[in-house]
């Protein structure tokens, strides 16, 4: 996290002047150090998962209170959230002649110098981004025609606490599932949330078998609108996928049920089920799959 840094001129929170490699991540911050600038020779710069709070850029034509970038090379920022952040020239991210690639990213609430600010020279490629309600603009200048195309909003994401700096998604975010699908699932392994704090959908699943029934009863997944029961009978779902890669929806229940029940193969050794829930959302398609539970490894076929 990049956090109440101050800088006499530009960036704030951070400093990239491009000419070499680096990786800038969550587990490789060196510091809330505000003069943090990359070295020279530096280039390729990718910053991934990184909070950029409260930074400010003193100078009056300054640019970049969160991240400031300059040079010829291109820096990546992947699944990061950018809030509070104040500059004269892009309260959360400026380019006085940088090239910056942004996917999965919230720029939300920065507090003077709109979302991103460049110069003549600057150039920001966004998707599977969400700039909302930054003073001085979201969408603005060059990258205005970016806004509702690849994945790019412009939507309040319903953080915990905007004004507290708590950059956690709630649970009606427009940020939650919505970055880019092909991107790296998020640790539930649900689709990628924009911002640098994914909001966990995940829910346990569990057996039991009563009386030659056996009975699935799950925790409830914060956004589900339906569960579905998945089986296969004499074999394992063997990396299992969402949508059709499983073979046999047996049912669909609402969200307010979270137990189901079959006596299908219980007590028999020859005919084994294994089963898994998937949590499907509002718009009918799959969030994630519970883990797997199945009654072969359980001796329950064990008179
Ligand atoms: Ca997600
Ligand atoms: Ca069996």
């Amino acid at each position: 996290m990049f956090k109440g840094n101050r800088s006499l001129t530009d960036g704030g929170g951070l400093y990239l002047s491009v000419i070499d490699t680096a990786t800038v991540g969550r587990s490789r911050l060196p510091g809330e150090d505000p003069s943090l600038r990359a070295p020279d020779g530096i280039r390729a710069i990718t910053v991934t998962a990184c909070v950029f709070d409260s930074n400010y850029a003193y100078g009056s034509a300054g640019y970049g209170g969160g991240l400031c970038i300059l040079g010829p090379n291109a820096v990546t920022v992947r699944g990061c959230t950018f809030g509070r952040n104040s500059a004269a020239n892009g309260g959360g991210v400026g380019l006085p002649d940088g090239i910056v690639y942004m996917e999965n990213t919230i720029i939300a609430f920065n507090t003077r110098g709109g979302a991103v600010g460049m110069n003549a020279g600057g150039s920001a490629t966004l998707q599977y981004s969400d700039l909302s309600g930054n003073t001085d603009g979201d969408w603005t200048g060059s990258i205005a025609d970016q806004n509702g195309i690849n994945g790019n909003i412009s939507l309040d994401p319903l953080l915990a606490g905007a004004a507290s700096g708590d950059y956690r998604l709630t649970s009606g975010s427009p940020c939650i599932d919505t970055g880019d699908p092909a991107a790296t699932p998020d640790p539930d392994g649900s689709r990628a949330d924009m911002g640098a704090r994914f909001f966990d959908q995940s829910f346990d699943l569990t057996a039991t078998v009563t009386g030659g029934v056996m009975n699935l009863a799950w925790t409830s997944s914060p956004r589900a609108a339906a569960y579905w029961i998945y089986g296969a009978v004499n074999e394992p779902f063997f990396a299992p996928g969402l949508g059709p890669g499983y073979a046999h929806r047996l049912a669909v229940v609402g969200s307010g049920t979270l137990t189901w029940s079959s006596s299908a193969g219980v007590g028999d050794p020859a005919t084994n089920w294994w089963y898994l829930v998937v949590a499907a959302g509002q718009n009918g398609l799959p969030i994630l799959p519970s883990p797997r539970v199945g009654e072969y490894d359980r001796a329950w076929d064990t008179p």
